[in-house]
């Protein structure tokens, strides 16, 4: 089973309102979409959408340049064995982890449709057939955070995660605060910084918020920063963004940097590389989350399926796009979150089935 075509497409994802993170506000996704064709007519599909240019250091067109660069490395290759993809493509582009997981992420599902079996199961079998989700609090009024968080806890959500930093830190404590007021013990909750807050006020935020149980999601910048004030901070510290590759997971773990991950599919490398990250967390009981950074149906089915097969107890959720935006490119099996959890889909491979009038604009053809 061979590939012999490889079509990449661009879609703007047009948010319902603002997502805001520290220092970032967007109005709209910039998705990339892969559509691998096979010599005996299966179709496979991957997903690749940064939240932004600025969140992580690759971005949406660099994605699409690199798949370009990609696709024509792969034409003719064995779809069925996705290490030597792999291979093929990191001998052609070093790094580029974001694009190359949009190809694993469409092998996974070829192979998935080939065996008749869904992904989670090649990835080991799911343990249940829903997952946890999270919903994400942008950076608001102590006020609106309260608000917001008691109606998303009404809606069912067992985790909630609350943006902060780009602001005075005074303000985050004092929104840290108001939502454990609003909602305390009822929803586990986290704090994200995104990289924006500096030692000084990670300590502060930290000591002033010390009796409410809140995670803190990647702090500072560096894992250096963060390494440097951990015995002080009292509460657990996750990394996000500075784990960007395996070798990034086991460097945080081996010296000790972190209490968990939030984690994304597609910075890793796609489903394979998530799997081995997945299984070093299980060895060292390292909880974390199974997200991507953003995107439609395609990641958000390929992080259920990866989210399902993970220890139950050390799973964070599966955060998706689903909520801040209506479209769907399956109308029928679209990805939802109902009463904070997602439900596995049922058919072969990802068991989403886009609609090619819902993914936007070919944007490059390989065969
Ligand atoms: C909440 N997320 C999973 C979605 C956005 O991509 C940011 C991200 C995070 O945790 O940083
Ligand atoms: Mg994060």
């Amino acid at each position: 089973m061979r590939i012999s075509e490889v079509h990449i497409y661009q879609k703007d994802l047009q948010l319902d309102q603002p997502y805001t993170m520290a220092g970032t506000v967007l109005h709209a996704l910039d998705s990339t979409i892969v559509k691998l064709v096979c010599d005996d007519g299966l179709v496979g599909w991957g997903e690749t959408c940064p939240v932004g240019p600025t969140y992580q250091p690759e971005h949406a067109a660099g994605a699409r340049a690199a798949l370009s660069l990609l696709a024509p490395a792969i034409v003719g290759k064995c779809a069925l064995t996705p290490l030597l993809v792999r291979r093929h493509m990191d001998a052609r582009l070093n790094g580029h982890n974001q694009a190359k997981a949009a190809i694993d992420i469409a092998l996974m599902d070829l192979i998935g449709k080939h065996h008749k079996m869904r992904v989670c199961d090649l990835l080991g079998g799911a343990i249940s057939e829903a997952v946890p989700s999270y919903f994400a609090l942008g950076i608001a009024s102590p006020e609106d955070s309260a608000a917001q968080a008691r109606e998303k806890v009404g809606q069912g959500f067992p985790r909630l995660q609350i943006k902060c930093g780009g602001r005075a830190v005074d303000e985050d404590i004092a929104v840290i605060h108001k939502v454990w007021e609003a909602v305390g013990n009822e929803v586990r909750l986290a704090i994200d910084a995104n990289r924006s807050l500096t030692a000084r006020d990670t300590l502060l935020l930290s000591l002033s918020c010390k009796r409410i149980p809140i995670v803190i999601e990647q702090p500072c910048n560096t894992m250096e920063e963060i390494a440097s004030i951990r015995s002080q901070i009292h509460h657990p510290v996750y990394l996000d963004e500075n784990t960007e590759t395996v070798n990034d997971v086991l460097r945080a773990i081996s010296l000790g940097v972190c209490d968990g991950f939030g984690l994304k599919l597609t910075r890793l490398g796609g489903l394979n590389a998530f799997t081995t990250v997945r299984d070093i967390c299980a060895a060292r009981s390292m909880p974390h989350s199974c997200d991507d950074t953003s995107g439609g149906d395609i990641i958000a089915a390929a992080c259920v399926h990866a989210g399902a097969t993970v220890d139950p107890g050390l799973l964070e959720g599966v955060w998706i796009g689903a909520p801040y935006y209506e479209e769907h490119y399956d109308p029928e099996n679209g990805i939802q979150i109902k009463d904070g959890h997602i439900d596995l889909p049922r058919a072969p491979g990802l068991g989403v089935t886009p609609d090619e009038r819902r993914i936007g604009n070919l944007s490059a053809s390989f065969n």
